[in-house]
């Protein structure tokens, strides 16, 4: 039985993927930040709570990393753990650059001193892209990150390459595109706005706040994307791959999409920050734009390009942009 360690196995990527590695008869060892409590709450949804073994962990502290490893001795380490919200990163950039960035060294040089034969996937990003330099993206695309997130990503990704030529660790990096799941984190902007307008519809919310409607994503599933992650590591030479849908939709377009599937009816009216989306039957403006939420410095377009995935991995996405946006309001519209 493989022995497979994920940190950030709280999050939305960490639960998706400790499923399927369960699925295919690993052992799953979960690394998690204690708090008062552990935040096992989509452990619980995907209903794993039970089969993950928890290992207390914080990508700040060194010698807690090196006796996880230690003591887990994983096959696999698939490094998810990160401060991942673009938008926050601008307010605490010291703090990202240390969890997203060095957070990542310090598993490596664990892995290195401990357990060199360890493979190891680092969650690499398209924010990495950022203003980017030609479209669509691919492995071979300059970076240009336009956040401090995204500039932590980077030196991660880096790091990583460094120690698989430096060290021959099997290190992957996986360069994955916006991937979203009704367990996604309540401030990113899909679930955002899946979660305000089920409860617009509802009559619990009057409104919804954005920011930029005009930014452009390649949105996947999660579901699908953790499948890829598994498969980079179980390739014969390590790799960095990336892992997208091949279509982008603005932001103002899964708003559209998630109306239309809430059954309101609606149309936009003004430009810019002055935008509005009125409900047409209550003449109210259910959907407004606040500069709060624009962001220093914006990444305007990310559209992937896979075909490494596919031909390499025989990976492919398998849910759509309208699908996506249907299964986030589904599951928001059945929430009390
Ligand atoms: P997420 O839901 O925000 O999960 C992040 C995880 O990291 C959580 O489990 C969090 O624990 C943990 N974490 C944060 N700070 C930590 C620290 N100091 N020490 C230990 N653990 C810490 O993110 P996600 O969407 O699942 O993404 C997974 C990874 O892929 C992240 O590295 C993200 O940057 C990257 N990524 C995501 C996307 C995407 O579209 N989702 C795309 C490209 C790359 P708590 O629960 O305790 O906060
Ligand atoms: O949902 P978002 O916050 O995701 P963002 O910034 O693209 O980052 C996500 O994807 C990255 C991969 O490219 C990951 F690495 C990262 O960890 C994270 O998972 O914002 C998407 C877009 C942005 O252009 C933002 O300006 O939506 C725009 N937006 C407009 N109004 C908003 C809002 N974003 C948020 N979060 N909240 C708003 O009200």
């Amino acid at each position: 039985m493989k022995r497979a360690l994920i940190t950030g196995i709280t999050g939305q990527d960490g639960a998706y993927l400790a499923k399927h590695l369960l699925n295919e008869g690993y052992d799953v060892y979960g690394a998690a930040r204690r708090n008062s409590n552990y935040n096992t709450e989509r452990l619980q949804i995907l209903g794993i709570e039970k089969d993950i073994k928890i290992k207390e962990f914080e990508l700040l502290e060194e010698t807690n990393i090196r006796n996880v490893v230690e003591s887990v001795n994983p096959d696999e380490v698939y490094n998810l753990g990160a401060q991942s919200f673009v938008g926050a990163s601008f307010d605490t950039p010291l703090y990202t650059a240390e969890v997203t960035g060095l957070g990542t060294l310090r598993v490596l040089e664990a892995i290195r001193t401990i357990s060199p034969k360890t493979k190891f996937y680092q969650a690499s990003s398209s924010e990495m892209f950022g203003k980017v330099m030609e479209t669509p993206q691919n492995e071979e695309t300059p970076f240009y990150p336009r956040s401090p997130y995204g500039v932590a990503k980077v030196y991660s990704h880096f790091i990583t390459m460094n120690y698989r030529e430096s060290y021959d660790i099997f290190g992957c990096c996986g360069i994955l595109f916006n991937h979203e799941s009704p367990l996604r984190g309540n401030e990113f902007v899909t679930k955002k706005i899946s979660k305000a307008i089920a409860r617009i519809k509802k009559g619990k919310q009057d409104q919804l706040v954005l920011g930029n409607l005009e930014a452009k994503r390649d949105w996947g599933f999660a579901g699908d994307y953790v499948e890829a992650m598994h498969l980079m590591l179980q390739a014969k030479n390590p790799d960095d791959y990336v892992v997208s849908t091949g279509e982008t939709h603005s932001v103002r377009e899964f708003v559209e999409v998630t109306l239309n599937h809430a059954g309101i009816n609606f149309e936009w009216s003004g430009e810019g920050v002055d935008t509005v989306a009125i409900d047409k039957d209550s003449g109210k403006e259910i959907v407004v734009c606040s500069k709060e939420f624009y962001r220093p410095a914006e990444v305007d377009l990310l559209l992937g390009d896979c075909s490494k995935a596919t031909e390499k991995l025989g990976w492919k996405p398998k849910t759509k942009f309208e699908s996506l946006a249907e299964m986030m309001i589904n599951y928001e519209l059945t929430l009390n």
